[in-house]
């Protein structure tokens, strides 16, 4: 592992994408390391994913332009089945993934961040994809992760234009959910982890296949697929759990993702 760094910190994983020579850009070799960091994760230790970049300039400068620049058409095609493999393995991973956007997030490394279920980014962040300036589309999910995330109007103004946006815009249009001073990022992405991580793991992550598995079909499909997340959640240890502490007026709550 040469550009992909992971780190366990109580229930909480850390990945960095460490590629400092190109602005963390992602080649095939970062992301093969970012599959196989995801083979490492262990879903019933560890409750919550923070995925950001090393540095202070970069999340990811997006994908590595140098190696795409003589790609055949096939070529471009596999590079992008390969990168939409892995990002929407990040996005179905089971438990939830917060992006801590460092800096540029471009191209791929927009498209990454919009994998993951949270962002939140440093006041120096900037957000775009430039692609149409390169003479090529996004290829990672971007066309369509964008419109889910702001509006259709938004999405296409940032896709045609390829002109990049900073934090504080980024926040206003909903692309993230909040932008802090640089140096305070991080322990903001700890404190929403953590957060998260003390609730029942095995109802997040219902949640979190609910909203995912909800976006691609009809309201009905949607509603009957919640009604079985939900009743599924019964019986289990940590919702006996759960509002045993809650009748009993017992603050803490000792969820075991049982
Ligand atoms: N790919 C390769 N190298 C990069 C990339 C990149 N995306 N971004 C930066 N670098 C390299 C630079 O070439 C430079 O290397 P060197 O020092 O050897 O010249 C080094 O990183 C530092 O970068 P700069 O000197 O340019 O730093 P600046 O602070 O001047 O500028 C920018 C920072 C504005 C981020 C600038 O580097 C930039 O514009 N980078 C490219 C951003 C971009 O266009 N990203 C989108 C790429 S396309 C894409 O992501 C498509 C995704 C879908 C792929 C699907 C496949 C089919």
């Amino acid at each position: 592992m040469g550009h992909v760094a992971y780190v366990t910190e109580d229930r909480i994983g850390i990945i960095t994408i460490s590629r400092p020579s190109a602005l963390n850009a992602l080649n095939s070799q970062v992301l093969n390391e970012l599959d196989s960091t995801l083979d490492q994760v262990d879903t019933d230790a560890v409750r919550v994913l923070i995925l950001t970049g090393a540095g202070e300039k970069a999340f990811v400068a997006g994908a590595d332009i140098s190696e795409m620049a003589g790609f055949t058409k096939e070529e471009g095609r596999a590079f992008g089945r390969r990168g939409n493999r892995i990002l929407r393995r990040l996005e179905t991973f089971p438990i939830p993934v917060i992006a801590a956007v460092n800096g540029f997030a471009l191209g791929g490394g927009c498209e990454l961040a919009l994998s993951c279920d949270i962002r939140i980014c440093s006041d120096n962040a900037v957000f775009g994809q430039p692609e149409a300036g390169l003479g090529i589309t996004p290829g990672f999910g971007g066309t369509q992760r964008l419109v889910q995330t702001v509006s259709v109007g938004m999405a296409k103004q940032l896709l045609y234009t390829a002109r990049p946006i900073k934090a504080e815009e980024a926040y206003r249009i909903g692309l993230v959910n909040a932008v802090y001073p640089g140096d305070e990022l991080m322990a903001a992405a700890r404190r929403l982890a953590g957060c998260i991580a003390q609730n029942a793991p095995i109802a997040v992550r219902n949640c979190k296949k609910a909203v995912n598995d909800g976006l691609r079909t009809d309201m009905d499909k949607a509603l009957a697929m919640e009604e079985t997340l939900f009743g599924n959640c019964f019986e289990t240890k940590d919702q006996k759990e759960g509002m045993g502490a809650f009748l009993e007026k017992r603050k803490e709550r000792n969820f075991i993702n049982r």
